[in-house]
């Protein structure tokens, strides 16, 4: 067997967590078009035959760590890399920023190899272009290999797959050949309700939301989810909850659609909003909230 740790990393917004899903064919990881939507390490197992890949997914590195959560993000995803055999450096093919070179200053400093996966190339236009751009990546760093690929379209993502056992130790298994995450049920459906209220709200209010699942109970015929939804202050509370319930109710119906279907049952789902004071920069809150402080 050959078995390792992949560490996926880049700035926020390449498609991290979307070429997880994708080359797991289910949803690991949830993705929206805003930055900082992962924040915590998740675990994705992909075992086929004598391999198995456990990709880390992990929070975008990024420049803007202002409060205690993103520093919590931004040491998340680095210290995802000191256990990695191997390391996916994602960018989007032709749009490389100061960010990026953030980034790959980190990696030059670890010893894993590094792959360079220029994700989005179903953006680039001409296709012409794309040479230009991977001479631009091979330019920049002594890449283990570069990758053009489109985790949307899932674009060359066999030929990823086929080129990292040969970077990952010989090794026993390590994960159950079932397992597909390290993250629980509970853990998902709070993911889930954050995608949608990220997707339905709009400007800074996503990054002070956090949802905490108070309980998850499989009854007979349904699964009864209740959970909070925690806002930094009292003039978001409103915003969350919409003229009438609308927000709230669109959200809940969302998550309640997709957790169904990905639960396999029914789902009834009760949603709270309720005020904490700047949890998002407290070390002692973000702990009770699930955030895990490496
Ligand atoms: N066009 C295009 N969009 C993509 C691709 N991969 C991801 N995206 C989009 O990029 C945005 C960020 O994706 P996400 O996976 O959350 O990025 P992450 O922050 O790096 O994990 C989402 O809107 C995705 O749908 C791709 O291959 N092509
Ligand atoms: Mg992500």
């Amino acid at each position: 067997m050959r078995c390792g740790f992949v560490a996926v990393v880049g700035r926020p917004n390449v498609g991290k967590s979307t070429l997880i899903n994708a080359v797991m064919g289910t949803k690991v990881s949830i993705v929206t078009a805003k930055p900082q939507t992962t924040r915590h390490r998740i675990l994705a197992v992909y075992t086929s035959g004598d391999v198995q890949i456990v990709f880390v997914d992990t929070p975008g590195l990024h420049r803007k760590a202002g409060k205690a959560m993103n520093r919590m993000m931004n040491r998340t995803a680095a210290n995802a890399l000191a256990d990695a055999e191997l390391v996916l450096f994602v960018t989007e093919a032709g749009r490389w920023t100061d960010e990026d070179g953030d980034v790959l200053r980190r990696l030059q400093q670890i010893s894993a190899p590094v792959i360079a996966v220029l994700n989005k190339v179903d953006l680039v236009h001409p296709k012409e272009k794309l040479l230009e751009v991977i001479a631009e990546a091979s330019a920049r760093h002594e890449f283990a290999e570069i990758l053009p690929v489109s985790a949307r379209k899932r674009d060359n993502l066999d030929t990823m797959l086929s080129l990292i056992p040969k970077y990952l130790p010989e090794s026993p298994q390590l994960f159950p050949a079932d397992m597909r995450t390290d993250r629980s049920v509970e853990f998902h459906a709070a993911e889930v309700i954050r995608e949608k209220l990220t997707l339905s709200l709009h400007q800074e209010l996503p990054y002070g939301l956090t949802v905490q699942i108070e309980r998850f109970e499989v009854e007979a015929e349904r699964t009864t989810i209740n959970a909070i939804i925690w806002v930094e202050r009292n003039s978001q509370k409103g915003i969350v909850v919409g003229k009438g319930g609308s927000v709230l109710k669109r959200v809940g119906k969302a998550a309640r659609l997709e957790l169904k279907q990905s639960l396999g049952r029914p789902v009834h789902l009760e949603l709270w909003v309720k005020v904490k004071d700047n949890w998002a920069d407290s070390e002692k809150d973000l702990l009770s909230l699930g955030y895990e402080s490496p």
